[in-house]
């Protein structure tokens, strides 16, 4: 593991069809994120916050593109130059279109790498597939090659995340098109179905194993509806009977384990629709998970 941390927040939330995850770096900071980083023995640099322009759509099926699309291009200059430091950059967003960007900038300067994706949903659709146009829908699908390819268009060559590495935990509110989309382009689907019937320990073991297969290490992009909205009622998409937060943070201490994290995602804390920011307290103590924070 790393010593050195740095933490990039990104202020956008034009991806999502409700505002307020432009807000989600600050509610994490606010639950002490680079106090309990250094606390863990870190060398932890605070990079500050990305902020994204005005929403402004010109094609519907792809909304406020423009604006998404430069603060991402921000972000992948910022994780390339995290990952040239030798620092394992942690990104604090935001929508999870800002994966688009963290994910891009990792897989540029390590060449293969495998991808944890965390989510109630698939975030697999293109702008064709869409239901809605928002683009946090989207991003995994560009990664992977499957399209909208400008959302990812950071550089002039594009390096396309292989679907052999790479593993989705937690879905359980998949589009019909979308899951066909996951299928065909061979993406390693573990449904909340198969959380209840393997156990989380499986499930990650074998995630881990299809994220390292090969590649430089695993960049982890945690979605925090992937938890159950009980436990983290702030996020613009609730979907019901999603990971306990024991479940949540024993993936999270398996990754870690695993010593193959590379960076880390943290994305859609919505702290307007949170209650006394119990979701961002969650999303900064898993961040600590993920380093390798031990319960015992
Ligand atoms: N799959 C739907 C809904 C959705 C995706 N991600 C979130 N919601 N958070 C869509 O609009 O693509
Ligand atoms: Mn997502
Ligand atoms: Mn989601």
């Amino acid at each position: 593991m790393r010593e050195n941390i740095h933490v990039i927040g990104i202020q956008m939330d034009l991806g999502a069809s409700k505002r307020g995850v432009n807000m989600g770096p600050l509610a994490i900071r606010y639950a002490g994120l680079m106090d309990k980083l250094k606390e863990l023995g870190f060398e932890a640099l605070d990079k500050g916050d990305i902020l994204s322009d005005v929403a402004h759509t010109e094609n519907p099926k792809m909304k406020n593109f423009k604006p998404i699309f430069d603060a991402n291009t921000s972000l992948y200059h910022q994780v390339v130059a995290s990952l040239k430091e030798n620092a394992l950059p942690v990104i604090l967003g935001g929508d999870h279109c800002v994966a688009a960007g963290s994910i891009s900038a990792t897989a540029q300067h390590y060449g293969k790498v495998g991808v944890i994706w965390m989510d109630a949903h698939g975030d697999f659709n293109s702008d064709i597939s869409s239901p809605s146009g928002n683009m946090h829908g989207m991003p995994l699908s560009a990664l992977c090659g499957y399209g909208p390819d400008e959302m990812i268009a950071f550089t002039q060559e594009r390096t396309h995340i292989d679907t052999n590495n790479v593993a989705l935990v937690g879905g359980r509110d998949i589009d019909e098109d979308e899951r066909k989309r996951l299928a065909e382009a061979g993406v390693h689907v573990f449904s909340i179905h198969d959380v209840d019937r393997l156990g989380m320990a499986e499930v990650m073991k074998r995630a881990i194993a299809v994220a390292s297969e090969g590649t430089a290490g695993i960049h982890v992009s945690f979605d925090v509806d992937a938890i159950t909205p009980q436990e983290a009622p702030g996020v613009g998409t609730p979907v019901h009977s999603g990971l306990t937060v024991r479940e949540s943070f024993l993936a999270a201490e398996l990754v870690a384990e695993s010593g193959k994290l590379l960076a880390l995602d943290m994305v859609e804390v919505n702290p307007i629709l949170d209650e006394r920011n119990k979701t961002g307290i969650l999303a900064c103590e898993l961040i600590l998970a993920f380093l390798g924070k031990s319960v015992y």
